[in-house]
């Protein structure tokens, strides 16, 4: 029932971290997220979108050069494990292609095997249909070293590759080309080994890229992203066998309302919940082509149809008390009186604030793990006229807490009446018609942190 899951192995944890919520990684672009569970870890493979460098035309466009990959055991922190594949490195791809669109990756008999579309070398043999040529990379652990062979997979032109792994261990690709195809792969997942066969009853126009195949409940899902109207929804079909007959089933993810053209999902069981990630353009709001990898729990119905997903900011995992608390990534909000603002509108990896402008507005923030009896917090406000504001957890109040007029941001200690052990839903109000903003807040164990 669960897709691509593989035995645990040991890890070596490297590079940076970053904290949960939407986007999951909120110190570079990170797009069309494919999630790989691991044993205990979760892996996300995303293409890295960068703005266009010199040597690179298209200032509009795609510019990709290079594959991260992360993990995380909590979906909290993320680790960046660094560049698993470059484009330079790739022996058949072209060095400055900046193609490497959205890749996958699935495990085999303990080896990684890591799908990816790159341009073909100018001298080489580029489709009939698509400058794309899809690789594979092969690593004897899910953060790599990945090794690229030596020639794209036969038969393959164009993006998106999607390695699905049934049941019984036999590996399939799945690929847009004129719709969506599907062939089984030979043994060593080096090519195809059948022809492929394309799937049928499937939206048109609209569907060029993306799909995505998982298997739940005996069921399978043939999911895509289709061009409906304007962009991009995610929809899906289903199907007792794997080749089809298909059923198309509907949307199960409206479009992006500041017309993000693309979005692109995978979709994972982890320790009992399913989850999609996807992808937004939170951190460019002006260019849709740098975009950011979210993710969210995802439902099915009784039936086995999927719940339509309604995007959030705060996204899954638990958040530690005692880390930034970014109520800006709120699970529920007041109809006025508050809105969330970027931090710096010239660096947007600065991240967002809160800000309440009338009384009785509010931010809720769910899933806070306390861990002892917290005592005291900090919060970052600015408040140019002073204000008040309300921490509550449940229906409790927690705190009152005068805002002294601040000249820029400032850190204020407050105390807390005690909370206890476990995981709460804390509420942020205003009391006050004062400009504040809140940036984020902090739970210590000491009264005077
Ligand atoms: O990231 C480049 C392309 O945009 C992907 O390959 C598509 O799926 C779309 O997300």
């Amino acid at each position: 029932m669960f897709r691509k899951i593989t035995l645990s192995v040991t890890l070596l944890l490297l590079g940076g971290a970053a904290m949960a919520q939407n986007p999951i990684i909120r110190d570079q672009f990170t797009a069309d997220p494919s999630a790989l569970v691991v044993g205990d870890r979760i892996y996300v493979f995303p293409s890295h979108d960068i703005p266009a460098p010199d040597d690179f035309p298209r200032k509009d466009w795609f510019c990709m050069g290079d594959y991260h990959v992360f993990s995380s055991e909590n979906l909290t922190d993320w680790t960046d494990h660094g560049v698993i594949l470059d484009q330079k490195d790739v022996p058949w791809g072209n060095p400055k292609g900046y193609s490497m669109w959205a890749p996958d990756c699935a495990e085999k008999n303990g080896k990684y095997y890591f799908f990816f579309p790159d341009f073909m070398k100018s001298d080489g043999k580029p489709g009939r249909f698509s400058p794309f040529r899809a690789g594979v990379a092969v690593a004897d652990r899910p953060e790599g070293p990945y090794t690229p062979r030596e020639t794209p997979i036969e038969g393959v032109f164009g993006i998106d590759p999607c390695i699905f792994v049934d049941d019984d261990g036999q590996g399939y690709l799945v690929w847009p080309a004129r719709g969506i195809n599907i062939a089984k792969l030979n043994d060593d997942w080096s090519q195809l080994a059948e022809e492929p066969t394309p799937v049928g009853n499937l939206p048109s126009p609209g569907l060029i890229e993306g799909p995505y195949l998982f298997k739940a409940n005996g069921k399978y899902y043939m999911t895509f992203p289709w061009a409906r109207k304007d962009t991009e929804v995610l929809a899906y079909s289903m199907a007792d066998n794997i080749y089809g007959p298909y059923e198309f089933k509907g949307v199960f993810f409206e479009e992006w309302p500041n017309k993000c053209w693309t979005n692109h999902h995978s979709i994972v069981n982890f320790k009992d919940q399913w989850y999609i990630f996807y992808h937004h353009n939170a951190y460019s709001p002006d260019f849709d082509k740098n975009r950011s990898a979210c993710a969210d729990s995802l439902f099915f119905e009784a039936d086995g149809s999927i719940r339509m997903v309604k995007p959030t900011l705060r996204g899954i995992g638990i958040t530690r008390a005692e880390s930034d608390i970014q109520i800006d990534r709120y699970s529920a909000i007041s109809e006025a009186g508050a809105a969330i603002a970027y931090l710096d509108t010239t660096y947007y990896f600065a991240g967002w604030k809160t800000v309440f402008t009338s009384p009785d507005a509010w931010v809720q923030y769910n899933t806070v793990q306390f861990d002892g009896d917290c005592r005291g917090a900090v919060l970052r406000v600015n408040a140019p006229k002073g204000g008040m504001l309300l921490l509550q957890s449940g229906n409790k109040t927690i705190a009152k807490v005068k805002v002294p007029v601040t000249e820029g941001w400032k850190e204020i200690p407050v105390r807390i009446r005690g909370i206890e052990k476990g995981i709460h839903h804390l509420t942020v109000s205003s009391l006050s018609p004062n400009v504040t903003h809140v940036d984020w807040l902090r739970f210590s164990k000491k009264a005077k942190p």
